[in-house]
């Protein structure tokens, strides 16, 4: 009886292997597991058989009808995988996973935030203010009264609406309407950088945008000297242009700061020795700057025989270009990804 269950489990399970559909399945179930099954019969049987002999064979028959339920189970289930594989919604999990395009930021992003962190470590605040601006904040606080020539560097997008008195809204030319804004609200001492979207009312070409960034500063405290101007831009360069920069600074003009330098750094690429970057020069013009005009502080309230300051302003994207050795301001707003998936 013992080799008979053996045999018999072993058939069930050979015939098991084979079966592909799920009446098959069911005519296997019936033929070792049914009422009148192979394996139920043999269970029936043991009720005639003497105790000891009915303990062993009943223990034997018992584990095979574990075994074969469990090959039921799982064949059920290898037949319920083959469903699947064919219905339409086939989900396969052994599938690798869908990569997860992972996005970066800007490289304009990039270089407004490497430029505030670096003036964060020298003391300076991060602030950020409107786009859309008062005549006033734009130009008449920063001695651009109507009229004045200097009117001309910074022709901007008009807003058709007319305030108070007919005072008149535009997109700023520059973030330093902010820095008029921060010290009505404060008193000094005061150090702030402004990053954000300037606006100019002009052509298009490779080194001119209608809209571009800047990132403005402005220190304003007791015995502020153009020392104090000189070392904070220089060590600024030195962190994001590299240790061994020398400094160059040269007199211009902006009616709010006097006097007012264009500041140059040797160029990083060719060691000062001129290159296509450079223009053959050496030198790479990265910011203006100057000592805050003394008009400026008085007219926010501040006493400017107490109080003196210096300001600073780079575009964004000349520093990005510089860095990188980009040639056309143009490819940053293109969005096209085979330039931005560089940086
Ligand atoms: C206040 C007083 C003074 C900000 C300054 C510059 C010099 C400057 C240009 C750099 C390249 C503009 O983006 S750019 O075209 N800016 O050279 N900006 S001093 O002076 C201020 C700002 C605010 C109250």
């Amino acid at each position: 009886m013992a080799l008979n269950l053996r045999e018999l489990q072993e058939q069930a399970l050979r015939e098991l292997a084979d079966i592909s559909d799920n009446e098959g399945l069911e005519t296997w179930r019936v033929r070792y597991l049914g009422r009148k099954g192979a394996l139920t019969q043999v269970l029936r049987s043991l009720a005639s058989l003497p105790l000891e002999e009915r303990k062993a064979l009943g223990a034997e028959a018992n584990e095979a009808k574990v075994v074969l339920l469990q090959g039921h189970v799982s064949a059920s289930g290898r037949l319920r995988g083959n469903l699947t594989v064919l219905s339409k919604e086939a989900f396969d999990i052994t599938l690798p996973g869908r990569p997860f395009p992972l996005g970066r930021l800007h490289p304009i992003t990039q270089v407004i935030r490497e430029v505030c962190a670096i003036f964060s470590s020298l003391g300076f605040q991060v602030v950020e203010g409107p786009e859309v601006e008062w005549d006033y904040y734009n130009f008449e606080a920063l001695n651009i009264p109507p009229e004045h020539p200097a009117r001309d560097m910074f022709s901007t997008f008009w807003i058709d609406f007319a305030g108070e008195k007919g005072r008149r809204m535009l997109l700023r030319t520059h973030t330093s309407p902010m820095q008029i804004r921060v010290m009505e609200k404060t008193a000094p001492p005061v150090r702030v950088v402004v990053p954000g979207k300037v606006f100019r009312y002009e052509a298009t070409d490779a080194t001119h945008e209608a809209m571009f960034h800047q990132v403005e500063g402005l220190a304003v405290d007791r015995g502020i000297t153009m020392a104090d101007l000189k070392g904070t831009l220089f060590e600024f360069v030195r962190l994001l242009f590299g240790e061994d920069r020398k400094a160059r600074f040269r007199c211009t003009y902006f009616p709010f700061v006097e006097p007012g330098v264009d500041m140059a750094i040797d160029c990083f690429l060719c060691k000062g020795q001129g290159c296509r970057v450079c223009g053959n020069s050496g030198w790479l013009e990265v910011l203006g700057a100057g000592m805050v005009h003394p008009e400026v502080l008085d007219r926010v309230g501040y006493d400017s025989g107490v109080y003196s300051g210096f300001a600073f302003g780079m575009g964004v994207e000349r520093l990005a270009m510089l860095r990188w050795g980009i040639e056309d301001i143009r490819l940053f707003f293109q969005n096209d990804i085979r330039f931005l998936r560089q940086f």
